[in-house]
């Protein structure tokens, strides 16, 4: 191969790679650099110290400023993953190091799965296993509950991910709305600039705009309350958006009808009042979680970095 060739005779390249990645994206990572495992390293800070002034990229996420301030030969972040919010882009910025993510590939996954988590908690899918798998069934049936058809879906952060579940959700036989920075005009759905608002007016409240300081607790107990006791909220963005105790109390006392939650505020770890309620249903931040996308989102690491180190245009530059 190529790279093992070049390999032989120039010094290979060092990169950190700071969490677990995909075998695939492991693998050509190995053929094309000399890859430092961060979150395998014993003692990190040893590791940093001896192989810090060496790394030119990163592979992965979770990057903080005082991480960019041990690599002063840093010159790009490829993160494995749309969102970038464990990234610091100011400290990036600051140190002229490139960030790159993984947009598109994984819009259809996520779509997929928020549609799915929709119909699970209308139709509480989960609940109904657990209950023929306990021999509940013939005492009494499940329940009735509620459908999609004829719902309106509140969609907060109409991107990419965004617009993919909303055609989905008019396959489903939904009407479409909307709330972001700013309205588009050329989405045939009707925009909302005021978040309460929106709320009040939908019975599904999905959540998919990016996490960061610019969305923290834009789901306030305020929207909550809004989307009410009927209102059904969708979380596939990430934890931090939703005032996470004020959700959990409404879920309890019924002012709010239902919550099917992928992501948490301080995840893998989820307060544990969440299991006791039977209007929820939990994933473990499975949007992206398929063997196509998942290996799509690697390559699309790797191909940001070949293309940094041959001086190419990057694929996917968010700084
Ligand atoms: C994760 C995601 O990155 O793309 C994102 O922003 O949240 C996910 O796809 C994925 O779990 C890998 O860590």
């Amino acid at each position: 191969m190529a790279t093992d060739y070049l390999r032989e005779f120039v010094m290979p390249i060092e990169i950190l790679q700071t969490h677990k990645l995909l075998g695939s994206c492991e693998e050509a990572l190995a053929e094309r650099f000399t890859v430092h495992k961060l979150h395998q390293a014993a003692d990190p800070a040893e590791l940093l110290s001896l192989v810090g002034p060496r790394v030119r990229a990163i592979a992965g996420g979770a990057v903080s400023a005082e991480l960019i301030a041990q690599l002063p030969a840093l010159e790009i972040i490829a993160n494995f993953g749309v969102g970038y919010d464990s990234i610091d882009t100011a400290a990036a910025r600051a140190a002229n190091v490139r960030v790159t993510n993984t947009p598109s590939v994984l819009n259809n996954a996520v779509a997929e799965l928020t549609l799915g988590l929709m119909i699970a908690l209308a139709r509480r899918i989960p609940q109904g296993d657990q209950f023929v798998r306990r021999g509940k069934w013939p005492a009494a049936g499940l329940g009735l509950f509620s459908e999609l058809t004829g719902k309106t879906v509140g969609i907060l952060g109409l991107g990419r991910i965004g617009k993919e579940i909303a055609s989905r959700a008019q396959a489903m036989k939904m009407r479409v709305v909307y709330y972001g920075r700013k309205r588009q005009p050329a989405e045939p759905h009707i925009f909302y600039d005021n978040l309460v608002d929106m709320a009040r007016d939908s019975d599904w409240l999905v959540i998919i705009a990016p996490g960061g300081k610019g969305t923290e607790g834009i789901v306030s107990r305020q929207v909550l309350e809004a989307l009410g006791p009927d209102g059904h909220i969708v979380n596939v963005a990430r934890g931090s958006l939703i005032d996470e105790p004020a959700m959990l109390e409404l879920l309890q006392s019924g002012g709010l009808g239902g919550a099917a939650l992928d992501v948490f505020e301080h995840e893998p770890e989820v307060p544990e009042a969440f299991f006791a309620l039977d209007n929820v249903v939990l994933s473990p931040h499975q949007g992206s979680a398929t063997h196509q996308t998942r290996n799509a989102m690697g390559a699309m690491v790797v191909a940001n970095l070949d293309a940094h180190f041959a001086g190419e245009p990057l694929l996917s530059a968010v700084v």
